[in-house]
């Protein structure tokens, strides 16, 4: 955990997703409407909250943090290379061949990424054996997952989440991003209500909902969680909004995986530098 304040952690969330929209521009490939919804959490995860070592990425008592939904990369590997993981200029080699910076997340590629993902459903069940493992080794880190809430349609999820419970893995800390659009191939899906709280609260998970674009109440959530050692695994659900920080990606399942042309990412780069509204 580093000592980081609000304001920094916003400044770095705009950073992190002008960044996100450059990879895509650049590669014209890849997911902006997921990118944008989950960019504040791993804004704080990765600036203030875990413990890491950009020098070491194989670290042994490194935090681990698992995209389950693989998909919105660009925004880990804006933190990657915002943290100095690879150099900056990295980014500019999204999806090239031979790239760290692969469609989807690839742990043998790209130093940082803990573990490959990218078909949905699996990420969870691959924290549960880190989070195990950790405790079996007495190690004291933690573990955390970004599910997406169409991801959560997934059985595998719940299997997971029912492992986790089983081994009190504590040292678990899972966020859905419930931004409430997906896409089904080529099907535009606006996603019901799962009420997700309720049911991994149902699971046995520690649970609460909270504003997926406070930074104020995402770290006061992560500072009341850092030290529960309770037994029961915890989750976060995301109030998000897919595309959020650029109007017209806003609420908007047509930019789950669409490029900005150049005049779209001009303006997108301009909304994103004047701060969240
Ligand atoms: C097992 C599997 N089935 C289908 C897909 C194709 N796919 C990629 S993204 C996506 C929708 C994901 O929606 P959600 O989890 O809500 O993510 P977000 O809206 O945050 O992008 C689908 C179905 C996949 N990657 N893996």
């Amino acid at each position: 955990m580093k000592d980081v304040g609000i304001e920094e952690l916003k400044q770095k969330a705009i950073e992190m997703r002008k960044t996100a929209l450059t990879m895509i521009h650049k590669a014209q490939a890849g997911h902006p409407g997921g990118s944008l919804s989950a960019a504040d959490v791993v804004t704080a995860l990765y600036f203030k909250e875990m413990n890491i070592d950009p020098n070491n990425p194989q670290w042994e008592d490194r935090d681990r943090f698992v995209l389950s939904k693989g998909h919105v990369c660009p925004i880990q590997y804006s933190a990657l290379a915002l943290r100095g993981y690879v150099p900056y200029d990295t980014i500019y080699t999204l999806r090239e061949f031979g790239s760290p910076f692969q469609g989807h997340p690839d742990m043998k590629k790209c130093p940082g990424i803990d573990i490959s993902t990218g078909s949905l459903g699996q990420g969870l069940s691959c924290t549960v054996g880190m989070a195990l493992g950790g405790k079996r080794d007495s190690k004291t880190y933690r573990v955390f997952a970004m599910l997406g809430d169409g991801e959560c349609q997934e059985g595998q999820i719940w299997e997971a989440a029912q492992s986790a419970v089983k081994y009190q893995l504590d040292n678990l800390v899972v966020f859905v991003d419930d931004n409430g659009l997906q896409i089904d191939g080529t099907t535009e899906e606006i996603m019901p209500n799962q009420d997700l709280e309720k049911k991994f609260a149902a699971f046995g998970f520690e649970t609460k909902r909270i504003n997926g674009h406070s930074m104020e109440e995402i770290v006061e959530t992560l500072d009341g969680i850092r030290e529960a050692k309770n037994g029961k695994p915890k989750c976060i659900v995301l109030n998000t909004v897919k595309g959020k920080g650029v109007s017209f990606m806003e609420h908007s399942v047509t930019w789950h995986g669409v490029a900005p042309n150049d005049g779209e990412f001009l303006k997108a780069v301009e909304e994103v530098v004047g701060g969240l509204k």
